[in-house]
């Protein structure tokens, strides 16, 4: 082998093994580039997301029963209920506790109290019935009555969608476009019409396997207003059908001033749980702890994203287990 076969050769492998070495580096920065994008593209409604919950962890570092009543508030957890967590780890805790502990007992906690609490849907499956979504405008009650047709479809049951927000130009499109793609009935009214007479109707037509669901106004002229439009809705719906849920919808990223707001609906009907949206963005999960506390009601249901699949029923140990880690 002559002197310049050698060199080409050793230019050869040399070329070869940078090649390697390039193309095992750009994959290794590819992957979890695009499994972090699979799990928060929420929009994307064909594809569910990966994960239930995107919050920040409530408790920073160097916590200690000192200071774990202000990094609860902080967390939005709540003033009272954040009191009385921490009166009851303190029972349970040595006094110098360290963070690995405090964790631990938290997360304890959490999860048998969340979980000694009944958060199923009550619809009957083989009875018709009715669920009303109510709650400030922008919480998402559109966006989960869409979700929930898929849930109950997929579950056999023969879904309803009334669209009783006559009040928001678009809004009935916009619940039409959901009925479309889950392939679920509408009845749906003129603008300005009385949302009551568009309930009245669709329960007075339920087939005996049927679930309605009843998406309704945020927002109209006053609150009294409101009060007696979803009071009246109810009233007219039961006359027809029994109604298995009355949800109230929030969004968890409102924070602590919007549950007082929403604590109007629970004037205008009685409240059977709670949906909970955009736990997949900036909220913080402290929330779900103060909204049990502020309206006495489970939080049954959880929206992570703005895809049909991003509704799931509340998991309090993969909550307490996201909030502790
Ligand atoms: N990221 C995220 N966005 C959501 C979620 N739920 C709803 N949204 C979005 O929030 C916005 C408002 O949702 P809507 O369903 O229109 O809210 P609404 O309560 O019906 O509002 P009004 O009809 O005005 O009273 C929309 O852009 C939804 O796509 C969720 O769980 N996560
Ligand atoms: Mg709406």
């Amino acid at each position: 082998m002559t002197p310049i076969e050698i060199v080409f050769i050793v230019c050869a492998i040399f070329g070869l093994l940078v090649a390697i070495v390039a193309i095992s580096l750009a994959c290794r920065k590819k992957r979890p580039d695009s499994l972090s994008k699979a799990g928060q593209n929420h929009t994307d409604s064909s594809r569910p997301s990966k994960h239930s919950f995107l919050f920040k962890p409530i408790l920073s570092k160097g916590v200690d029963l000192s200071n774990l009543e202000d990094e609860l508030i902080i967390a939005d957890v709540g003033v009272e209920k954040s009191h009385e967590i921490v009166e009851k780890l303190k029972s349970s805790l040595p006094s110098n506790a360290n963070e690995e502990e405090i964790k631990q007992a938290l997360q304890s906690y959490l999860i048998s109290t969340l979980s000694a609490v009944d958060r199923s849907l009550k619809v009957q499956p083989d009875k018709a019935g009715a669920i009303i979504m109510v709650g400030v405008n922008g919480s998402g009650k559109t966006t989960s009555a869409g979700k929930l047709a898929k849930y109950f479809k997929d579950q056999g049951k023969d879904v309803v969608l009334a669209a009783c927000d006559t009040f928001r130009p678009a809004a009935g499109e916009q619940l039409e476009i959901w009925a479309q793609k889950e392939g679920v009935k509408i009845a749906r009214g003129k603008m300005g019409q009385d949302p009551a007479s568009i309930a009245f109707s669709a329960a007075s037509q339920l087939g005996p396997n049927s679930l309605l669901i009843v998406d309704t106004a945020g927002r109209l002229q006053t609150k009294q207003n409101l009060l007696d439009e979803l009071s009246k809705i109810r009233r007219v719906v039961e006359k027809k059908v029994q109604i298995d849920e009355s949800l109230l919808v929030l969004d968890a990223t409102f924070g602590q001033n919007a549950l007082s707001q929403a604590k109007i609906f629970s004037q205008a009907l009685p409240l059977t749980g709670i949906i909970l949206t955009k736990l997949d963005g900036s909220c913080k999960g402290g929330v779900v702890l103060a909204v049990e506390e502020e309206f006495g009601v489970p939080v049954k249901m959880v929206g992570v994203g703005e895809g049909e699949s991003d509704l799931r029923p509340f998991n309090p140990e993969a909550f307490a287990k996201g909030l502790t880690q």
